[in-house]
This record gives C-alpha cells, structure tokens and sequence, in this order.
C-alpha cells in the first residue's frame, strides 16, 4: 500500500454524565480521528490523548501537532507500507505514542480492509465475545455511587471499578462491599493520587478482597509501587507506568506490579500492546484491557484485542451507552455481560457518516 494522505478530524461527543477521576472531571470527550487513505483502501484510526495533559503528558491538539509535522510526512516516505513498517518509519522520533498508535490504527484498518481480514483475527483473538467491567467516576455522596453501581450491575456489567482519591478510598469501598456482597468483583484506579507515605492507609482496603488497585503512585514511582506491593494485600497493577513491554518485563521483574491494564493508545499502538500481552503471558501476570472512553472505533479495536488468550480479567470495554448517547459508529450494546468481537474486515466498523458531519468540529487534509 502507499498512503496519499492523512485526514485529521477533531471531534466533540458529550458524555452522558460527568466522569471524575483524580486527575479531572470530564463532561464531553474531545478526539483527534485519522482517516488513512491509501492507493486500495482507507482506515480509521483514533487517538485516545485526551483535551489536556492530566492523564498523560500527551494532548489531542499535540498529537495534531506532531503528526502533521512529523509522523504523517514519515509515512510518505514509504513506498510499500504494511503495519509493521510503521513503529519503524516513527522511530526516530522520540515519545508520542498515542499519536503514533492513532496512525498505526488508521494504516492497519486500511490494511486489512483491503485484505478482507479482521483486525480480531490477525491479533491472535481466541474469543467472539468479551467480558466487560465498567469504570466509575467519583461521585458526591456514597447513596449516589451506589445508584450509579447498582444500574451498571443491573445492565450485566461483570466487574466494576471504582475510581479513588484521598478523602474518597475507604468509604466508598466499603459502602459498595456491604451493599453488593463479596461476590462482586470489583477494583479501584488512584490514577497516581496517592505517595508511598501513604501505603498503611492504602493497606485500610485489605479487608475488602479487592481484584487490584490500579496505579496508586505515580507514573515514574516504579520502585514506590514495588515497596509499596511489599505492604498491602491488593494485588498492585499499573496503568500510566506501563508505556512499552520493556517496561512492563521491568515493572514484572521488579516486583512493581502483578497485574497489567494494557491500553493501546498509551504504549504506542496495537502491535506494542499484543507485545506487552505477550511478556505478561511469558511470567504469568494476568491482564486486562484498560479504557479511554473511546468511541466506537477505538472499542472495536479494544474488544479484538480484549479477545487475546492473556485476558484474563474483564475489561474497561464498556458499551458505547455507557460514555454517549449516539456514538460515532453503530453502538457496542452490552449482551449478557459482554460485547461482541466485530468479524468484519479490518476493524469491522466504521463511522455513520450522519452523525460524524454532527460531532466534527474541524477537519485537515495532509497530502502524501
Ligand atoms: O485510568 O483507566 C483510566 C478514562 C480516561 C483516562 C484514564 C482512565 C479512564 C477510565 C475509563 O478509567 C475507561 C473507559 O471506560 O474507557
Ligand atoms: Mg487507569
């Protein structure tokens, strides 16, 4: 394939409710989208950065920034590119990995469209549907949380997440314990709230029987979180820190973490993420695919790589109903606690132009 040129769009989606976390409050989600278009074919692809540096260091306008300098002009170069040319033709531009996955996604999708083949398929996917938790935000008062939990769980969702801070941990672990039984599988994501200083008040959740605590310290603190692992009972398992499989074979060597959320988006594309599955697999540490309130596009892509034989814990997979009323694409429902692994070409979906014109704010063309 040769690529002729890259459309950026920026688009808006309100979000069906806030969505709190440590590190903001969100209220619509704002995302960059490729369209790659290639001499057979075209694909989608989706950048997960996010209006503002707060989760990463990474921002949709950045990413724009750079790819439209940089990495989209890279690809030009290359006359007969496939997917694994990619990351290559990207490398010796350093960092920006949710760009770059966002691209690799739009050349992969062309790719495989062309071919007839599902993304699900030549990731290696052993399942047709996945099983999906569901993140939830911090709220105002614990009868609220509970509301919010006891609909997710009325829906099927098989696991819940909750997300914590400090002045909002213990408590609302244990109003979700007592009021759903032990038999619930639930978890918490700190999103870096919290500092080694802080591991016997973190050791409070023990009794809970959590599945995980999800990044307590902070991205670099690899070491803070193999201490702190040392302390409490609730398997550790990183999110933010987890940028590249090198990383994650030190985060498991070091004794950092346990478990491994896997996002694409984070370490770099779908080929990284298959890559960090893989190491995972090799030493026995579960994971789980983690979430950045994608639309349709990237869920599609998210729940093929969610249906890899290393997942072994449900997902952030959640359906599109859980982020927006209309999504981009046709909606993720859930079905029995699960979504299903699209068999279609490529990523099996793709955009319902009508509401796509709705959401775009701007769009650029950069020729090749
Ligand atoms: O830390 O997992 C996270 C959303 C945005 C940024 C970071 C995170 C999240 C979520 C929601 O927890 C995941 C989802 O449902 O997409
Ligand atoms: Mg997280």
């Amino acid at each position: 394939m040769k690529l002729t040129g890259i459309e950026l769009r920026e688009i808006r989606l309100p979000l069906v409710a806030p969505f709190r976390t440590s590190f903001a409050t969100q209220t619509e989600r704002a995302a960059l989208l490729l369209r790659a278009v290639g001499t057979e074919s075209e694909g989608w692809g989706e950048c997960v950065a996010m209006a503002d540096p707060r989760y990463s260091s990474e921002y949709a306008a950045g990413c724009a920034d750079v790819l439209r300098r940089f990495l989209v002009p890279a690809l030009g170069a290359c006359e007969r590119l496939d997917v694994h040319a990619v990351a290559p033709a990207l490398a010796p531009f350093q960092g920006h990995r949710m760009a770059k996955a966002a691209l690799e996604m739009a050349v992969w999708d062309a790719e495989l469209r062309a071919l007839g083949v599902p993304l699900a398929r030549e990731l290696g996917a052993v399942h047709d549907r996945v099983p999906c938790g569901v993140s939830v935000g911090i709220m105002d008062s614990l009868p609220e949380l509970i509301d919010a939990v006891t609909s997710y769980v009325e829906e099927g969702y098989r696991r819940i997440k909750l997300k914590i801070e400090p002045g909002w941990d213990i408590e609302p672990v244990r109003a979700v314990r007592e009021h759903f039984g032990d038999d619930l599988l639930l978890q918490v994501d700190a999103n870096t709230a919290y500092t080694l200083a802080d591991a016997r008040h973190l050791a409070r959740l023990d009794p809970f029987r959590l599945l995980l605590i999800e990044q307590p310290l902070e991205e670099e603190d690899i070491l803070g979180h193999a201490e702190l692992a040392k302390v409490i009972e609730t398997p550790v398992c990183l999110d933010e820190s987890i940028t590249s499989a090198r990383a994650a074979a030190a985060a498991i060597t070091l004794g950092a973490c346990s478990i491994v959320n896997i996002k694409p988006g984070r370490v770099g594309g779908y080929l990284e993420a298959r890559r960090i599955h893989d190491v995972c697999v090799a030493h026995g540490v579960p994971v789980w695919c983690g979430g950045m309130l994608e639309t349709g596009l990237g869920r599609a892509a998210n729940v093929a790589l969610a249906a890899l034989p290393g997942f072994t814990l449900p997902g952030d997979t959640s359906a599109s109903g859980r982020y927006f009323r209309t999504d981009i694409t046709e909606p993720f429902v859930l079905d029995d606690g699960h979504l299903v692994v699209p068999s279609g070409p490529g990523l099996g979906v793709e955009p319902v132009p009508e509401v796509l014109e709705e959401v775009t704010v701007s769009t650029e063309w950069i020729a090749l």
